[in-house]
């Protein structure tokens, strides 16, 4: 039984925040705009994203016709990881958002960006949430990964740490970075989903890119609002479900008294892959952004 939330949904949306996708009610235009951005980032993404996502892409098919049918997807999903794709009106509250993890559902959004906003907009659209999210969940340890993350947010609500425990979804299955014997490999669905940082994330400059290590990550701050100021690398998917294996009680203990770091902070104990300039952080900030 899925949680509900004591936050009530809005009307029509039923209380574990699920709504029917309608497909057939998805107008052509709104297919186009999945068209655009789909052929746009499947152009631009061999060679940046990580071979699992390119993979996950592939199995499920996501036709470049338009948008996906979340039933359709979801029997191939469930074939593949247990996995199904829920629709969402957006973004849920984070009891609800962590209980469908916990159960192998991945919530997405079932509206799609208007084409004025093609490169950016706040909440998770079907793009984001479907072709950055979803082609991952097609990987068995990712797939692991992602429902002990659920699992560890319902302990982290309780505990009242959930901010530090976002930050290791943000810097890992939005923004996170996978060293291949290739180079570096995307895996975010925050960067895959986006045309300008999935080249940010791997060729500029600015960013500090670092090596991941997880209480390292739960101590550091991130923007919700532009390209990332750092960037964690993992060498392997492996290294998050570990990270996930380990007693997160001696971990929120320690995090309890531990200052944040600073967003664009190097450590000494970090394992520096690129020490950033910081050049487009400071010039968005002289740009009053
Ligand atoms: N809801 N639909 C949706 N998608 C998300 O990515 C999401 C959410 N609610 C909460 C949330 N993410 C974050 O606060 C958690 O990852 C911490
Ligand atoms: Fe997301």
């Amino acid at each position: 039984m899925a949680a509900t939330t004591d936050i009530a949904p809005p009307p029509g949306v039923r209380p574990d925040w699920t709504i029917d996708q309608h497909w057939e009610r998805y107008a052509p235009a709104e297919h186009d705009v999945w068209v655009t951005l789909y052929e746009r980032q499947a152009a631009l993404l061999p060679g940046r994203a990580c071979d699992p996502f390119l993979r996950g892409l592939d199995a499920l098919d996501l036709h470049r016709a338009g948008i996906p049918d979340f039933a359709q997807i979801s029997e191939d999903l469930r074939r593949l990881t247990g996995w199904s794709v829920v629709a969402v009106p957006g973004l849920v509250p984070d009891e609800v958002f962590f209980d469908h993890l916990a159960n192998r559902r991945f919530p997405a959004g079932q509206f799609i960006r208007r084409p004025d906003q093609l490169d950016y907009l706040q909440e998770p659209d079907v793009f984001h949430d479907v072709f950055g999210h979803v082609p991952m969940l097609t990987d068995p340890i990712f797939a692991d990964y992602m429902q002990a993350y659920g699992e560890g947010g319902l302990r982290a609500l309780g505990r009242g740490q959930l901010h530090q425990l976002a930050r290791l979804y943000w810097y890992t299955v939005e923004f996170g970075l996978m060293h291949t014997p290739a180079g570096l490999r995307i895996y975010g669905a925050g960067i895959v989903s986006s045309r300008a940082e999935s080249v940010f994330a791997l060729d500029d400059p600015s960013p500090n890119r670092l090596g991941f290590n997880l209480e390292r990550v739960m101590r550091t701050p991130y923007r919700i609002d532009d390209f990332q100021q750092v960037y964690f690398v993992v060498p392997s998917l492996r290294t998050l479900l570990d990270a996930t294996l380990q007693d997160f009680g001696g971990l929120y203990a320690r995090l309890a008294g531990a200052d944040d770091l600073a967003i664009d902070a190097i450590l000494p104990a970090d394992h520096v892959v690129t020490r950033g300039t910081q050049a487009y952080a400071a010039q968005r900030a002289l740009a009053g952004r």
